[in-house]
């Protein structure tokens, strides 16, 4: 091969400059800045106590209306990390994450978005999501799926505030810039008789009526998941089916695929029974928590983030966790992640902690914080 020429700093410098000034770039300085050797992020863990969150959420009910003043009443959670980069509205990269509350006798106006949502009831029984007319009533601990583009609506008709966690891909659909939205043409989608909730009533996953098509394929048939299947599930598990990494574990799923229950958002409850102590492991996919019951502490990338019941935390990337049960009674730890997206970009990894007999060393606890 020829020798290469020998350049000046100051010719090399130019050709620099010029470069730059004509918008290109040279790989063999940035490759490894494009192609990281692992994940690359500005996703840092955070955790919200409830007892702040519903103090905001009840306030606002004192100011606003929705469907009157606001299309829906949420309160939602700030990454504080991805704020810094003009990121409103983020948890994670990928995932958000807001509070709704609605009073007795309220209604959130019925439309659909390209985002997928997921529900999980936090407090109060007797308001419901219509899904495409279908009514799912909620309880403590359910989880509602509104999948892509099916028009949704929320009616309250007991007589407690309800509060519920929205999750949706906002993250994700922004970069992908895929987002559309669509009132729709009236307050209400009409609503379906009962008789006619033909995957709510029938399917179950297990059975149809003889002249029922499930179709294979989204959106799932069935748009509400009971707590109490999911409690009953979980409490059947023995040792066998323990996760050394995620305790007793369960994903909602979507009968017609076996897959996830929505497309693209995961869904899982984990039970630690009293004194459990997981191993650390860490992914591709990122998540959002809730702690259903319970109380504990998980351990991010070696900070401590102690929880109760109704708080919520963070689970970036890429990022070694481990949850300790300090409580007496068990725990039921929700959480809703992107992993059937990086599954379906066959983007998904993962790996143990493989020091320590797979025990972080804790060297920080966190405290949230207020911005000054
Ligand atoms: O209830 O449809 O928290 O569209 C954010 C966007 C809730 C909803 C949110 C939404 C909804």
């Amino acid at each position: 091969m020829a020798e290469k020429a020998v350049f000046t700093k100051e010719e090399l410098d130019r050709y620099y400059e010029n470069m730059k000034k004509d918008h290109l770039g040279p790989l063999w300085h940035d490759l490894g800045h494009m192609v990281t050797k692992e994940p690359v992020h500005d996703v840092k863990p955070y955790l919200w106590k409830w007892k702040t969150i519903r103090e905001y959420a009840i306030q606002s009910g004192k100011m606003l209306e929705p469907g009157k003043d606001a299309e829906r009443r949420v309160v939602y959670l700030q990454n504080p990390s991805l704020l810094e980069r003009g990121l409103v509205g983020y948890g994670t990269h990928t995932l958000y994450a807001g509070i709704q509350l609605l009073l007795p006798g309220e209604s959130a106006p019925s439309h659909h978005h390209s985002q997928s949502a997921i529900r999980f009831i936090i407090e109060g029984d007797g308001a419901y999501t219509a899904v495409n007319g279908q009514k799912i009533f909620m309880e403590r601990g359910d989880m509602i799926l509104t999948p892509a583009w099916t028009w949704h609506e929320h009616k309250h008709e007991g007589t407690e505030p309800m509060f519920w966690l929205d999750g949706l891909d906002v993250g994700l659909v922004r970069t992908l810039a895929a987002s559309f939205f669509e009132p729709y043409e009236e307050e209400s989608y009409p609503e379906i008789p009962l008789e006619h909730y033909s995957a709510e009533q029938f399917s179950k996953g297990s059975f149809k009526k003889l002249n029922e098509t499930v179709k294979p394929g989204y959106p799932s048939p069935i748009f509400g998941y009971k707590f109490e299947r999911v409690k009953y599930l979980l409490n059947e598990m023995d040792m066998e089916d323990y996760d050394e990494y995620d305790a007793f574990a369960i994903e909602y799923i979507n009968p017609a695929t076996g897959g996830s229950a929505d497309s693209r958002i995961g869904t899982m409850m984990q039970k630690l029974p009293s004194g459990k102590h997981t191993k650390a492991h860490r992914h591709v996919h990122s998540a959002i928590y809730h702690v259903l019951e319970g109380s504990g502490y998980t351990v991010i990338d070696g900070q401590k983030f102690e929880w109760e019941k109704g708080d919520f935390f963070i689970l970036p990337p890429w990022s070694y966790h481990e949850h300790v049960n300090t409580g007496e009674g068990d725990v039921f730890l929700f959480s809703f992640n992107d992993k059937p997206v990086m599954e379906k970009l066959e983007l998904e990894f993962g790996e143990s902690y493989k020091e320590n007999g797979g025990r972080q060393s804790v060297t920080s606890t966190f405290t949230p914080y207020t911005n000054a």
